[in-house]
């Protein structure tokens, strides 16, 4: 892999600023949040009224924990412009999450929020170790989801040739990186994957692919999916984390240089870590939910947002900002079966570590009786006999069983069996009846 470095002069000078600086400006630009907030959104404005709040009360950064949370809900029903500081006709592009039950959440933004977001998209892309002048390949997809959309203005911010693919049609993404000669590539890690896969298919050779780096996103993944992506395809695998209801892609994103969690871009969003159950605000570098707040949007300011990713902040190191450690997953996703907690990380972690495996799985959780089960999917990376597939199966079930504490019933099926997607990977089915 080259070294893909940033050059120090082309940072944004308060990447590297000293915590104070970012401090300051962290104050000045919270106090502004919360009093636009409070003067044009009418719901915020019940909601400190209801806790006694004013926007004056915040003096000090860490008065921000006197003021109440925002939670999904509260976009939900507001739905579909009821949350917006700006009248209507400012909103010059609406995104919405997938909102598989019931209504979708509507984010806007102004046009010097689409600023914004381009040029903390540029910065990450920089951070990843894209160039002016790359080839940018957009894997993620354009529409409602903020993933295209966002990778595509950060990319020609920074004056690269953006190539906006979205996802799906695999064997075109491999005609077309390789023929235009896509140096970075922004993907879901699992969509990713099947672009792997379908270099194999078509019998040309991933490490001698043009790409040199990567902006992976959108569903957490793991460092030994890293190593899988980097070792394969001969380019560096680097974290990019956000969410459309704080922004989009880039509230968070890895240096390449040093590959130890995201940096949160805290000139634009201001951190914390909570207690899930408590709501508490804990110390840097414990565990808990990440909440966020915004520091300089327009359209749909957002206060204490409670986003159910669990992490733990960290002190900077490439740049001064912070980072958050790997995010584990969503508390939404942990499974919880028969009295123990997991995430589908740390199954990937397992499957990952099985030679023979390709690296897809699915979880799929079911109930008999009173029993709850978990069944993994998994296929070998090569076409193999019945008594090979059982052998990986016994293996993979044992470290399962050793590392996790528990059974699970490991399905090993042949290459292509486990499903894709061509955006996030869906990892967990839940058959368990509900209630
Ligand atoms: O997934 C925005 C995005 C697009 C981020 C492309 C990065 C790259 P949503 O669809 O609103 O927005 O989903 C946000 O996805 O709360 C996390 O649970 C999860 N997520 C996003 N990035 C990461 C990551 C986009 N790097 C939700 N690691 C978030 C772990 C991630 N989880």
């Amino acid at each position: 892999m080259r070294d893909l470095t940033p050059n120090p002069a082309d940072l944004d000078p308060i990447e590297t600023a000293s915590r104070d600086e970012i401090s300051a400006l962290q104050r000045t630009r919270l106090q502004a949040t919360l009093r636009h907030a409070h003067a044009n959104m009418p719901g915020v404005a019940a909601k400190f009224a209801a806790a006694g709040v004013h926007p004056g009360d915040l003096r000090q950064l860490d008065d921000i924990a006197r003021f109440p949370f925002t939670e999904k809900a509260d976009l939900r029903a507001a739905y579909p412009f009821g949350m917006f500081a700006v009248p209507r006709q400012q909103l010059v592009r609406l995104h919405a999450s997938s909102g598989t039950t019931g209504k979708p959440t509507v984010v806007g933004y102004s046009a010097r929020d689409l600023d914004t977001w381009s040029g903390l998209m540029a910065r990450s892309l920089r951070a990843a170790g894209t160039r002016p002048g790359d080839v940018v390949h957009v894997a993620y997809g354009y529409g409602l989801f903020t993933g295209g959309f966002g990778a595509h203005y950060g990319a020609e911010r920074l004056g690269c040739t953006v190539v906006p693919v979205s996802g799906g049609m695999t064997p075109r993404q491999v005609t077309l990186i390789e023929d235009f000669g896509a140096t970075t590539i922004c993907v879901t890690p699992s969509y990713l994957l099947s672009i792997l896969d379908e270099y194999r298919a078509q019998g040309r050779d991933p490490v001698a692919s043009p790409l040199q780096t990567s902006m992976l996103g959108g569903e957490p993944w793991t460092n030994a999916m890293r190593a899988e992506i980097e070792g394969a395809f001969d380019m560096h695998a680097i974290d990019c984390y956000g969410l459309s209801e704080v922004m989009g892609p880039g509230v968070a994103m890895e240096c390449v240089e040093t590959k130890d969690g995201p940096h949160l871009w805290e000139d634009h969003f201001y951190p914390e870590i909570i207690d899930p159950d408590t709501g508490a605000v804990l110390p840097d570098g414990a565990f808990g939910e990440l909440v966020l707040t915004s520091l300089t949007k327009e359209a749909l300011p957002i206060i204490r947002y409670r986003t159910r990713d669990l992490t733990r902040l960290l002190p900077g190191t490439a740049r001064t900002m912070r980072r958050i450690d790997k995010v584990l997953g969503r508390s939404d996703d942990m499974i919880i079966l028969r009295g123990v907690n997991l995430f589908p990380g740390q199954i990937e972690e397992q499957v990952l570590a099985q030679p023979g495996l390709a690296p897809h799985f699915q979880i799929e959780l079911s109930r008999q009786g009173r029993m709850d089960g978990m069944a993994v999917l998994v296929e070998t990376a090569s076409p193999c006999d019945d008594a090979t597939r059982a052998q990986i199966a016994a293996r993979l079930g044992k470290r399962i069983k050793q590392t996790l504490g528990m059974s699970a019933d490991i399905r090993v099926g042949p290459p292509g069996s486990v499903a894709r997607s061509a955006g996030k990977a869906l990892r967990v089915v839940d058959l368990r009846p509900k209630g």
